[in-house]
């Protein structure tokens, strides 16, 4: 038996006598691996197409970004590449090794501490949000699983923040905002639908996330993260350093493209990201990024009840390929494997970081640059060729069998964010 099949089985004895006992697992339990849902494949996983990575990587490059880098962990190991210049001043290489600003995958690692808050059976998902936050919404319907499914209507305030990309930027590289302040800045807005009624993916869902988890613990969500999750996980490279506007040790610099065509880049990688906190405020590196999604996947975090409903997805398009659960997305790829993660962008930075559902493979991407929507699609190409491998080369229809030629076309992966 190997030491983390080891760890795991122990860690299943832990977790069955506290079930048993009627206890609460604490945050340090590490979770029995669930029932692995691959055992049912028949044909084995493809294998990582590294070249079709660095093609989509270059792609982004092409469509503006200084440099871009992708990482794959697999059953065979660890495959890395990097393309172009994490510093445009120095010239220094992208480095695997970087850290960055990781946006909204962020909002994965605050729906992973709300969840084992309702493992711990000190929040219930589906009570309203003023139960723990007496008076804060307008509508006491919203409740806790309307926010981490984005269904609460509560406008994303952000939308106005930055309409105009480099002034509404630099108005708040800076700045440091309570939560209050950044929950008024939405209710000063319509809300967007019913409670409940449609998907309208919002950081004030997960501003308020943030709220509920510090009125909950009583600390702040910085401590929340590292005793969760950044340390049981080892993450070394992942930190929660809001209101400081530097990324420690070797980084990526961001480089945030202006509206105005032609426009130089704006370097933004120092910034408080107090505008999005825990909808977006977490650094962190590749390695820890897909550490943290297939140890998710495989039940090291969550019980499996709470796991269940966090994949559990309702669409978020009319793709039929792009599904969002509780702070998670699905994305079901071309050859109809489906991983699970988040994406993030936040000024200088777009992200990907994606496991498949059993938690054996992962993929994290990320590019230096941001608002330029097509520099993102085209990093999304990391995610078909990592996890579908190299694409068939057949073009005659077969019968009976699907060639290149009649799937699907390549759904757009820039979504909103
Ligand atoms: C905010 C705008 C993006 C970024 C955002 N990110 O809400 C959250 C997320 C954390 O979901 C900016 N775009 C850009 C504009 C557009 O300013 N006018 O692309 O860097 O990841």
């Amino acid at each position: 038996m190997t030491l983390s099949n080891r760890r795991r089985t122990l860690a299943g004895a832990t977790l069955i006598a506290a079930l048993a006992a009627g206890v609460a697992p604490t945050a340090t339990t590490a979770y029995a691996a669930p029932a692995v849902p691959t055992a049912v494949r028949t044909t084995p996983a493809p294998a990582p197409d590294m070249e079709g990575v660095s093609a989509a990587l270059k792609a982004a490059m092409a469509e503006g970004a200084p440099g871009a880098m992708a990482r794959f962990t697999g059953p065979d190991g660890v495959r890395a590449r990097t393309e172009g210049v994490r510093d445009r001043t120095t010239g220094a290489a992208m480095d695997i090794h970087a850290r960055f600003r990781i946006g909204s995958v962020s909002k994965t690692f605050t729906s992973v501490v709300l969840l084992q808050l309702v493992d711990e059976g000190r929040v219930e998902l589906d009570a309203p949000v003023n139960r723990y936050l007496p008076g804060l919404l307008p509508d006491a319907r919203i409740t806790v699983r309307h926010l981490l499914t984005h269904r609460s209507g509560l406008a994303d305030y952000t939308d106005a923040m930055f309409e105009h990309t480099v002034p509404g930027f630099e108005a708040v590289r800076n700045r440091v905002f309570s939560y209050q302040e950044l929950v008024d800045l939405s209710l000063a807005e319509p809300r967007t639908t019913e409670p409940g009624v449609s998907y309208r993916y919002s950081n004030t869902n997960f501003v308020v996330v943030g709220m509920l988890i510090e009125k909950v613990t009583g600390k702040p969500v910085a401590d929340a993260y590292q005793r969760r999750v950044i340390g049981p996980l080892k993450l070394r490279h992942t930190s929660y350093v809001h209101p400081d506007t530097r990324i420690a040790g070797l980084r990526v610099r961001g480089y945030l493209h202006p509206d105005e065509e032609g426009q130089p880049l704006v370097d933004s990688t120092e910034q408080t990201v107090s505008w999005a906190q825990s909808a977006g405020a977490v650094i962190s590196d590749p390695a820890d990024l897909n550490t943290f999604m297939t140890a998710l996947m495989r039940g090291r975090l969550l019980s499996p009840r709470t796991l269940e409903a966090m994949t559990t997805v309702t669409p978020t398009d009319t793709t039929d390929t792009r599904f969002y659960g509780l702070g998670l997305r699905r994305y079901d790829l071309s050859c109809g494997t489906q991983v699970y993660g988040h994406t993030g962008t936040v000024q200088g930075y777009y992200t990907y970081a994606f496991s498949t559902r059993d938690g054996r493979r992962a993929l994290s991407s990320v590019a230096n640059t941001s608002n330029h929507g097509s520099a993102n699609t085209a990093l999304g190409g990391t995610l078909e060729a990592a996890f579908c491998g190299k694409k068939p080369t057949t073009t005659t229809p077969t019968p009976g069998r699907r060639t290149t030629s009649l799937l699907p076309a390549e759904p757009d992966l820039a979504e909103r964010r």
